[in-house]
């Protein structure tokens, strides 16, 4: 039924003013998801086979082994929209189980994105295709016109929702009610809270995969940016903080330095962090709280090994 490609970003520019933004603030931080150029994106995939990482091989065994129970909570629906699309690899299964008429996929890596979702039109051919490079963080409402009539169902899966704080997760998925409509629905994965040192090893994995992630976020600063950051004098600091719920993960100046990032100059005192993703971890009941504040009834719940679904609307 078709494949069509809208670029609707604006990336860089938002890249160099939330950045310099960011490093203007104390203290020092960038949006998590300035991590996902090609590297990254290639890195968080190795992360995903880390033995200590656990995440996405749980949320892929729940999604396998509950289907059917999850499809058929879910009914029928006419069109699945997909913020933060990435790979397209997560919403086959819904696609094979749910059939709908209609996929919007949405990535802040537009390129990517498009490459991914074309062949799925090939792979169902009753299915319509339409991918939208954007960021729906910043700009979800754009997305509105390319949304066809009909029930709705809006899927985010893989802990995304975690990178915001609970008031910041609620705004987001009170747009997510709006994006789906009157008779939309919310299918949304997200890692629960379990034992701080199995959460602390998963942000600290023994091959430092997690920790090149974090640090290819200056080399992409110095590549797209003209800055000038020297890597090695930064070190990746990741924790669970039990007060907050959260993994905040941190990129520690080993020393001073000064830094040009887009033509400003940035003093790093010895210690100071640029502080680079929070990774909020969630009861059930805490993160229903946070979709009912949404507009969002809950409809049903499932839990595997440590990761959580839940299914609104
Ligand atoms: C993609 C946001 C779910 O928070 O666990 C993995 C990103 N950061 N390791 C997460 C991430 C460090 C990941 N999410």
């Amino acid at each position: 039924m078709g494949f069509a490609y809208t670029n609707l970003s604006v990336d860089r520019d938002d890249l160099r003013d939330d950045v310099l933004t960011g490093l203007a603030t104390s203290p020092r931080s960038i949006p998590p998801k300035y991590f996902y150029d090609d590297t990254g994106c290639r890195l968080f995939e190795a992360i995903c086979r880390q033995p200590e990482y656990a995440l996405c091989r749980t949320e892929q065994a729940l999604m396998a082994t509950r289907m059917p129970d999850i499809a058929a909570a879910i009914g029928p629906v006419d069109c699945i929209v997909e913020p933060g699309a990435g790979d397209c690899v997560k919403v086959r299964r819904l696609l094979d189980t749910l059939d709908p008429a209609h996929l919007v996929v949405m990535d802040i890596a537009g390129a990517p994105l498009a490459a991914a979702a074309e062949p799925l039109s090939r792979d169902y051919p009753n299915l319509a295709v339409t991918a939208l490079g954007m960021d729906f963080i910043h700009d979800l409402e754009a997305a509105a016109p390319y949304l066809p009539a009909g029930r709705r169902l809006v899927y985010y899966p893989g802990s995304s929702i975690g990178n915001f704080p609970p008031d910041a997760a609620a705004a987001l998925l009170a747009r997510f009610r709006q994006l789906a409509g009157a008779q939309g629905r919310l299918l949304i994965g997200f890692d629960l809270k379990k034992d701080p040192q199995l959460l602390h090893a998963a942000y600290n994995d023994a091959a430092g995969v997690t920790a090149a992630f974090n640090l290819n976020l200056l080399v992409r600063l110095n590549r797209e940016l003209g800055a000038d950051f020297d890597p090695s004098r930064f070190r990746h600091y990741a924790f669970y903080n039990p007060v907050a719920g959260r993994i905040e993960m941190h990129l520690v100046s080993l020393g001073e330095q000064d830094v040009n990032v887009a033509g400003q100059p940035f003093h790093f005192a010895l210690g100071e962090t640029l502080h680079t993703e929070h990774s909020y971890k969630f009861r059930h009941d805490e993160f229903s709280a946070i979709a009912k504040a949404a507009g969002w009834p809950l409809k049903a719940k499932w839990e595997h090994d440590g990761f959580g679904v839940q299914l609104y609307g």
